[in-house]
């Protein structure tokens, strides 16, 4: 299988995360790609994701799977992992902690493009406030529930992780487990897992 990505995506991270837990990290090849607003990347986009986004997966047989829960849904019942659980209810927990940290992380992804790639008079403060409010407002929903998450590490925990490094990562300025207790110990255990440590993204 072949996963096009980048290092420092944090979707495509959960992917990476989750094909180590599943233990497939050796059956799938990272292809490196660079996907950017207003820079389209035409052939990724006409052969593989329309919508030129990172991660996409092709599988062996030529199946393409775009976004990373779908992909990870895939990779979880190709293993027979309970990375998704299988029971209706736990399902449906584990899909909308999921849509609350992939959320947040969508929303640290379009502050940082605004401060990356939006040329600087387009410019709106107020805006990525927000955005990073709702990043901030995703890890208080956290911290109030990491009690009684599941015990596994699931597809919400992952997207945890992934929202987390990528908040360190993008706006370090900020000390986003100070005052967060509950998830600063979930962090410092969650380091201890190869799949997390193994895919701290590097600095750019
Ligand atoms: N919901 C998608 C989000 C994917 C996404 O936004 N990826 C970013 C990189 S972190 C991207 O490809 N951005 C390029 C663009 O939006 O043009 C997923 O979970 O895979």
């Amino acid at each position: 299988m072949k996963l096009y990505g980048s290092l420092t995506s944090p979707f495509v991270r959960a992917v990476r995360i989750a094909a180590i837990e599943l233990g497939l990290e050796k059956e799938i090849d990272f292809a490196p790609t660079v996907v950017k607003p207003t820079d389209p990347n035409r052939d990724f986009g006409a052969a593989i994701n329309p919508l030129r986004r990172v991660p996409a997966l092709e599988t062996d047989d030529g199946q393409i799977f775009i976004d990373s829960r779908v992909i990870v849904e895939f990779l979880n019942k190709a293993a027979k992992g309970d990375i998704v659980p299988k029971g209706a209810a736990a399902r449906i927990a584990c899909f909308n902690s999921h849509a609350v940290f992939s959320g947040a992380t969508e929303a640290l992804v379009s502050a940082m493009y605004e401060l990356r790639v939006r040329p600087e008079k387009l410019r709106w403060p107020e805006w990525r406030a927000d955005m990073i409010d709702k990043a901030h407002a995703a890890l208080d929903w956290a911290e109030a529930r990491i009690g009684d998450m599941p015990k596994g590490f699931d597809l919400g925990k992952i997207a945890l992780v992934c929202l987390i490094g990528y908040a360190q990562l993008r706006f370090p300025e900020i000390d986003w487990l100070a005052s967060r207790p509950g998830l600063a110990k979930f962090w410092a255990k969650a380091q201890k897992r190869k799949s997390v440590s193994a895919t701290t993204p590097p600095a750019n």
